[in-house]
Parts: structure tokens; sequence; C-alpha cells
């Protein structure tokens, strides 16, 4: 596809008179024309208490899952909601709902947002987005979100940062979008994107380090060695706090995050969720040329057992994601609580 082409035309050549392909389209259309409403609102800060009441963006309760929810995080999700209610979708699922809501049964696909991820970074302005994964609609409609990230038709992100952009994939490869304000359109500024298979940078919240498996501290470790350890190089380390920010750079310029499954209590499955997290990031992350594993599996051949079942999130530049799903394998690793290596050097010691 031509750089500059907008989105309304490129989903347009991609549904042509296919009603599947053309549903599919229609959501991303209304996702997009919701996110700059998001964006506006995010963009205004602590300015959207002042000019839309109500709006502080500070706590005021915790999801059905348990999670800090601030009002932005209800205020996206409605905008969101509000944008797809005249869309034929079976069944909508969201971060901030505890049970689907189920529109119309019969129509061919269903949505899975986060509307809001990285809230927590809202007033350190911070970038924030919206997750988002189109699934086919199963005959039982209670399965819909119980499918393997494979299944997923479409999937994508938008990232409210100095740029709004659009990364989104239909399975051919991954595209990115930006709002270009001045057309309230999202222009294609980079077709076909590729993670390099190799990267000197990690993402991790290194103050968890003493909580991680040793697989994890085993590269980390490794990493933080650099040209005096056995990786002969030196690594840069980045952690934003934000999935849609860390994916985004990691698309840009290459990279592996990591949010693994620790030790603390409510962590033994990392923090991030199958459904409208990993498994959308897992499908561009693939459809790139990297790739998004547990350590022990492939994201996208998991099958959920519950609509906000966390999982461990390794994903980026697939050779260094294969690396760590070694260590994963590996029984040296296994064997040792901590290896001795970690216990003699503790870097994160002083
Ligand atoms: P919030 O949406 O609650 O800010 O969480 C963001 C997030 O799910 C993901 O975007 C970050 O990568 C991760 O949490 C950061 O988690 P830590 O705060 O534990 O580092």
């Amino acid at each position: 596809m031509n750089p500059g082409l907008n989105l309304r035309q490129s989903m347009n050549d991609y549904a042509g008179t296919d009603p599947l392909r053309r549903a599919v389209g229609d959501v991303i259309g209304a996702l997009a024309h919701a996110s700059v409403e998001i964006s506006d609102l995010t963009g205004n800060g602590a300015l959207a208490g002042i000019t839309l009441a109500g709006i502080t963006g500070q706590a005021q309760g915790r999801n059905a899952d348990g999670d800090i929810q601030k009002d932005l995080d209800v205020r996206a999700d409605r905008i969101i909601r509000a944008a797809l209610e005249p869309l034929p979708i079976a069944a909508l699922a969201s971060e901030e709902a505890a049970e689907p809501e189920i529109g119309y049964p019969a129509a061919p696909i269903s949505v899975a947002i986060d509307p809001l991820d990285g809230s927590s970074n809202i007033d350190t302005n911070m970038s924030v987005g919206t997750i988002f994964s189109i699934l086919p609609t199963p005959r039982d409609i209670r399965a819909t979100f119980l499918q393997p990230g494979d299944a997923q038709l479409a999937a994508g992100f938008f990232v409210y940062g100095p740029q709004t952009s659009l990364v989104l994939t239909l399975g051919r490869g991954v595209d990115i979008f930006t709002l270009d304000r001045g057309e309230n359109a999202f222009k294609l500024i980079r077709p076909a994107v590729l993670i390099p298979p190799d990267t000197a940078e990690f993402a991790i919240n290194a103050s968890n380090q003493r909580h991680w498996e040793p697989p994890v501290q085993a590269f980390i470790e490794d990493c933080l060695a650099g040209t005096s350890g056995e990786r002969g190089k030196d690594f840069n380390m980045r952690w934003i706090g934000s999935l849609v920010a860390e994916a985004h750079r990691i698309l840009t310029r290459g990279g592996i995050f990591l949010y693994p499954a620790d030790a603390r209590e409510g962590y033994r499955d990392g923090r991030l969720r199958l459904v409208y997290e990993a498994n959308p990031m897992a499908f561009i992350m693939e459809q790139a040329g990297g790739a998004a594993s547990t350590g022990r599996q492939r994201i996208l051949d998991l099958t959920p057992a519950t609509l906000h079942q966390r999982v461990p999130l390794i994903m980026g530049s697939r050779n260094k994601v294969r690396r760590l799903d070694r260590l994963h394998m590996s029984p040296e690793i296994k064997s040792e609580p901590y290896p001795p290596l970690f216990a003699r050097r503790g870097l994160f010691r002083n």
C-alpha cells in the first residue's frame, strides 16, 4: 500500500465485496473515530476536569478484576461502546466490564478491547492507548472470547502520544497509520512493518527482579553483564509502564518486552490479560516477523479459560524471544532455584 493512503480507503480496498471483511473494516473505522475523541480527552489531561465535568484522571474505584479504574478508563470505554453501538457486533468484551455485552448474536464478528491501556500514566503525561482484538463469532456465542489467539481476524492498538497512531494487522502484515488532525483522517505512514530479528534493547520492570523465575533472571543477568559477559555486547533498557508505547517502540527499532510470571501474590501469571492485551499484541508481533510467548508456550496457541485471564508475556525480536523459550526449557536453569552465577554476581544488590 502507498504511504499517505488514508485508513478509510485502505479498509475499502481490504473489504472489497466480502461481507466479513466489510464488517471488520467497519469496526476498525468506528474504533478510529472513537480514538480521535479519546486522544482529545487524554490530550487535555487535567484540563479535561475543567472542560469535561467529572474528569479528574483520578482513581474512582476498581474494575471487575480488581485493577484501579481511572475515570478516563471508564470514559474511554463509553466512547468506544457508543462508536460500536450502531454496528452488527455479536459480543463486546472490555477490561472495564466483568462480562461481555451481547449485541446482535447472529453477527459474524465480536470485539475485545482494553479501552485505555497505561492509564496509571495519565497524570505523568506519558503515552497511553487503546488495544483491540476482532474475532469471528463461534456457533456458541458464550465461547467467543475463549478462542485461541490464532482465531483473530484483525488486531491493533492506538497510541495517544506525541502523534496519535494506529498499529494494525489484518493478518497480512502490519501497517502503521498516523492521525492527520488537519484532515481528521488516519494516513498510512509505515506499510509492511518488520521487527529486526535481533536487538540490544530490553524492557522489563526491574523492581520485580527478586520475584522472577530463574530463566528470566539468567536472561536479564546476561544482558546486564554486557561486553563483560557471555553475550559479549552491551544492552540498553527501557520501561515506560505502558504496553502500547513499548510495543510501538519495538515495531520501530526492535527490542524485547517482558512482563513475566513472578512470585508476588496475584502475579503468578504475570499482569497482562490474554484476551485483550497479549493476544492482539502477539498477533501484531508475529505479523511483523517477531514472536510472542509465555516463555513456555506461543501466546496465540493458548485457549483462554476466562475472559480476564492473565498471562506471562514475552514479545518482540524473534531471536530474543526464542532465547528465552530455550532458557525456560533448559534443565540446568530449571534445576537451580537461583543460578550460583546470579547469587555470586548479585548485580542488582548494589
Ligand atoms: P495500567 O493500565 O493500570 O496503567 O497498566 C498498564 C499495564 O497493564 C501495561 O500497559 C504496562 O506494561 C504494565 O501494566 C506496567 O505494569 P507495572 O506498573 O507493574 O510496571
